[in-house]
């Protein structure tokens, strides 16, 4: 069976705009009981078939997968295969972060023994009152599609199904097909047919007539509208035909976590990041708002700034989306279509913003340029700000480089302050946001993108959480830049616990003494833990520079540049030196009752800003 299975994902492929290639660049693995013998024989026996990636933590490698489908716009992506329980759930939170972010990939877990008769195999769960159940149930939550092999000849339709979901627009993300070792090993004469190619083709749905005019109607009454571009727009494309459509029309866009890069930060109607993370621009414009047209955003509290960006008393929507599940958020004239083909659609309705509106987001945009010019250029002492790393990394990059991150403070300091020149170079994964995610993640678009420098920018509480893709990287000859930014400790979350009251507790790498709180103030004056972190990428293989500053971090860039494998940059930075938030709230609920004074002054300002929140039905 499992021969069968690995012809038939090197038989896939997709198509869309007549370009064809293969689904399945290759599939990564961590070898051991439930996947050695079956999958492992077949990948030994035809290695020509489907290229293997070892890994080194099943999480890891499916953070790779999912880097390199996005860097691919779903058109590509890796299969996975891991050993029956830890290294199976291990792949858990790589497949939640994949179908949080609408990413493709294929997991195939080992499992159990479908025959049964040596239960409990090693790793196996014994729930006392079930006997159908595995570890790999756990998978059912967090995948579009879920099976479990237990027969050979029901590979067929499961193989199939599994191909419809990973290439569907708007289904896609995570598929799990458990594989019982027992079964992985058995013979069974498959039809010629289910092992020939097959192309998948990605078709582009138009959009109802119907639907875009009552988008035209919305619109031709709008004075102030504004486009909130999200992942979408970047997946299907469609940069191109959003510029045509805001040069024609002069609507301003705003942008999402995922849809960042959709337009060069510095084209005419682009007013930057929005939301939580957003820019005084954006924010400021979405206040007033009366027309809001989301393209491809799934609308999360990040980007409405948990129901308080949108202020207008009349404010409507469209969404443009191919995810049903979309669609129909915020009460929208919902437009069920690919955001290409519906920009396409509206081009030459006629429709102009007035110049007033038009110079203001002009204005509002330029005073936001000159605050991020600003904070790209402190001259924080003694220790640089995060923002002057995040400045350095983005004037020494070219266009086409890559920067990757997902958790902590810099996905925000990024989403307000990254200037994107192109539609890939902005990858920031905060859909799940999971710490670890970053050298993973990069080693994925490095294999998608060999020809692009990458930036893993990576704060020191993910580094620690998992750092071991730089040995995979050097394996596979993948080089990464590695922006290690270490503030000791949990600084995002440090910042956001002492605006509740809470001191920071619990977020800082510090405690000479046992039972150190971890404060991230000076009511903790334990010194930080002799940690290294440089000497740690080091003794994984990384060629590591360590720099002292701005001017030695900038110099630290070009220098690894020249080198031609995984490069890791250590540089120390003030946790204390935060880029601040613009016009924008996220909720975080405070305790109603309290004995510290701090969080019941949090509570009240909560309760405030609760005022605020719409329900936009
Ligand atoms: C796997 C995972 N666990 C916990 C969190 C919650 N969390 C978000 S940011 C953060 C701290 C990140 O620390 P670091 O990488 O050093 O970045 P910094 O906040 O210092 O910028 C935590 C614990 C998360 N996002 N992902
Ligand atoms: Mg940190």
């Amino acid at each position: 069976m499992a021969q069968a299975l690995v012809r038939f994902l090197s038989s896939q492929y997709v198509e869309r705009d007549g370009v064809e290639q293969r689904f399945f660049a290759g599939i990564w693995g961590i070898f051991g009981h439930g996947n050695v013998a079956g999958i492992g024989e077949a990948l030994f026996e035809s290695p020509d078939l489907l290229p293997y990636h070892m890994a080194r933590n099943e999480q890891s490698m499916v953070h790779s997968a999912v880097g390199h489908a996005r860097h691919k716009d779903r058109l590509q992506t890796f299969a996975c295969t891991s050993s029956i329980g830890p290294g199976a759930t291990n792949m858990l939170t790589g497949a939640a972060l994949a179908t949080v972010n609408r990413l493709p990939v294929l997991l195939l877990p080992g499992d159990v023994f479908a025959s049964r008769i040596s239960d409990p195999v090693l790793q196996q769960l014994e729930p006392p009152l079930r006997g159908d159940v595995s570890v790999n149930d756990a998978f059912q939550a967090v995948s579009r599609y879920w099976d479990r092999i237990s027969r050979p000849e029901q590979l067929v339709p499961a193989a199939l199904a599994a191909m419809r979901v990973l290439t569907s627009p708007a289904d896609t993300g995570a598929v799990t097909l458990a594989l019982p070792q027992d079964v992985q090993a058995e013979s069974y004469d498959y039809p010629d047919e289910f092992l020939d190619k097959r192309v998948w083709h990605v078709e582009r749905q138009p959009p109802d007539p119907a639907a875009v005019a009552r988008a035209v109607t919305a619109l031709r009454s709008a004075k102030r509208p504004l486009i909130v571009a999200g992942g979408g727009v970047i997946y299907a494309n469609a940069s191109d035909a959003l510029r045509r459509f805001v040069e024609e029309t002069g609507i301003p866009v705003a942008e999402t976590q995922a849809g960042k890069g959709s337009l060069p930060y510095d084209h005419p109607t682009s007013v930057g990041a929005i939301g939580a993370t957003g820019t005084s621009a954006a924010n400021r414009i979405a206040k007033d708002a009366d027309l809001v047209i989301g393209i491809g955003t799934r609308w999360t509290d990040f980007t409405t700034a948990s129901m308080t960006v949108f202020q207008h008393p009349n404010v409507r929507f469209v969404n443009v989306n191919v995810a049903e599940l979309d669609v129909f958020k915020l009460g929208a004239v919902a437009v069920t279509a690919d955001a290409r083909v519906t920009l396409d659609a509206l081009a030459g309705i006629g429709y102009r913003v007035d110049p007033g509106y038009r110079e203001t987001c002009a204005r509002l945009a330029k005073e936001w340029d000159a605050e991020v010019t600003r904070l790209y250029a402190l001259g924080h002492s003694p220790l640089p700000a995060q923002s002057e790393v995040i400045g350095a990394v983005n004037e020494f990059s070219a266009p086409t480089d890559v920067v990757v991150c997902a958790a902590g403070s810099m996905p925000g300091d990024l989403h307000k302050l990254w200037r994107t020149r192109d539609r890939k170079q902005y990858h920031v994964e905060y859909g799940y946001s999971c710490m670890g995610y970053e050298i993973a993640g990069a080693l994925g678009v490095k294999l998608a993108a060999p020809e692009r420098e990458v930036y893993a920018l990576v704060g020191d509480g993910s580094y620690l959480m998992l750092s071991e893709a730089i040995v995979t990287s050097l394996q596979e000859r993948a080089k990464l830049v590695v922006v290690l930014v270490d503030n000791h400790g949990f600084a995002s979350i440090g910042g956001l616990s002492r605006s509740l009251g809470t001191d920071g507790f619990g977020t800082q790498f510090r405690g000479s003494k046992p039972g150190s709180l971890g404060l991230d103030s000076d009511r903790d004056p334990a010194p930080y833990l002799p940690v290294d972190l440089a000497a740690n990428a080091e003794s994984l293989g990384a060629h590591v520079i360590r720099a002292r500053g701005i001017a030695a971090f900038r110099d630290a860039l070009g220098a690894a540049k020249k080198v031609d494998r995984t490069v890791a940059i250590h540089i120390e930075v003030d946790r204390h030196a935060a880029v601040p938030s613009y016009d924008s709230w996220w909720e975080v609920p405070v305790a109603e009752t309290s004995q510290a004074a701090g969080v019941r002054g949090a509570r009240e300002r909560y309760d405030k800003a609760k005022l605020k929140q719409r329900r936009h039905l």
